[in-house]
């Protein structure tokens, strides 16, 4: 007990000695770029808000920095204006931060903007595969980046309305609205907090959670109605092909979710989606039930994850690729 009480005062001293960093850097500069992933989710796109207006508060000029367009879903956020295309950064700015971003490729066209600034800070809530910034605060004990902006946004003094609608939505959509393993006290805590802001927690879970275009469940019709059940209906693979794409004026962005259906099926273990690139070439998910680490199908073909999601690509003819994911599947069961 006293050993685990040293561990978290450790843990919370270490993160209060990298807010103490971040901020001094923040105070020395006077532009500031945010940087979030391509293909953008609530928890990128809710953090980086929110630390952005925390940065135009305290004087900053500040945007937040995608290759890909605010989510529809998401245009209910305040300040969305401070969203700007990779294409519109200026040269070089005094300091560059990314939140939500593990590895630089996720970065797409941001990277050599966000390498251009003086100075670069990551932070990111995903077990690392290595820093790649002068200054790095990585906490993969929160379920959302969006807990680590809180206390870093709550530390400055920061925290309003508009920033915790803001934060409310990076929580919500990290933690499949609290249903994932990820959520902790931590996070219910934050929750707690943010709830004693002016927000609407229910109108923010719809739009940002619930929701879905028609043209989404269009295609989740045709993919669920193609679903194949293998091992006494303990495995389910989905699969999207152009066609199905095509046919509903979808795309590859557009597959997020529709897996969770087949992981609800009572008896299920493993539910794979496999989703067509181009030639030959297929980006594979993977949803696990409690006792299944499905991190371990993944990394067999390179990829990596968490316990009860993760992914991986691999390369050949659909049948094949049915194959081999099926052998790797049953040797983890
Ligand atoms: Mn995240």
């Amino acid at each position: 007990m006293e050993n685990k009480k040293n561990i978290f005062k450790t843990a919370e001293n270490y993160e209060k000695e990298r807010f103490y960093v971040i901020k001094k850097e923040i105070e020395r500069a006077q532009t500031i770029s945010v940087f979030v992933h391509i293909n953008p989710d609530g928890d990128c796109v809710g953090s980086g808000l929110a630390l952005c207006r925390q940065l135009n508060k305290m004087g900053k000029t500040s945007f937040v920095y995608c290759d890909d367009e605010l989510p529809e879903k998401l245009e209910y956020l305040p300040f969305k204006e401070y969203w700007k295309n990779t294409s519109e950064h200026p040269d070089k700015v005094d300091l560059s931060i990314s939140v939500d971003i593990a590895a630089l490729d996720r970065m797409g066209m941001g990277i050599s903007p966000y390498m251009a600034a003086k100075k670069q800070i990551m932070i990111d809530h995903h077990i690392s595969r290595g820093k790649f910034a002068d200054i790095a605060y990585i906490d993969s004990h929160s379920a959302a980046c969006g807990e680590i902006i809180y206390r870093f946004i709550h530390y400055l003094r920061g925290m309003d309305d508009d920033i915790a609608t803001m934060l409310f939505t990076a929580i919500v959509t990290d933690t499949g609205c609290f249903q994932f393993s990820n959520t902790t006290n931590q996070t219910l805590a934050i929750i707690q907090e943010l709830r004693k802001f002016k927000i609407n927690p229910q109108e923010i879970i719809y739009k940002a959670f619930s929701s879905i275009s028609l043209k989404v469940f269009n295609l989740k019709q045709i993919i669920l109605n193609k679903i194949k059940f293998y091992d006494d209906n303990t495995i389910g693979i989905i699969t999207f092909r152009n066609e199905d794409f095509e046919a509903t004026g979808t795309n590859a962005n557009n597959t997020e979710g529709i897996i969770s259906d087949v992981r609800n099926i009572r008896g299920i273990k493993v539910a794979i989606s496999i989703c067509e690139m181009g030639n030959l070439s297929w980006k594979i998910s993977f949803r696990a039930v409690e006792g299944i680490d499905c991190s371990g199908i993944a990394a067999v073909f390179g990829g990596g994850g968490h316990k009860g999601a993760s992914g991986c690509r691999i390369s050949g003819y659909y049948e094949d690729v049915v194959d081999r994911l099926l052998k790797a599947t049953r040797d983890y069961m």
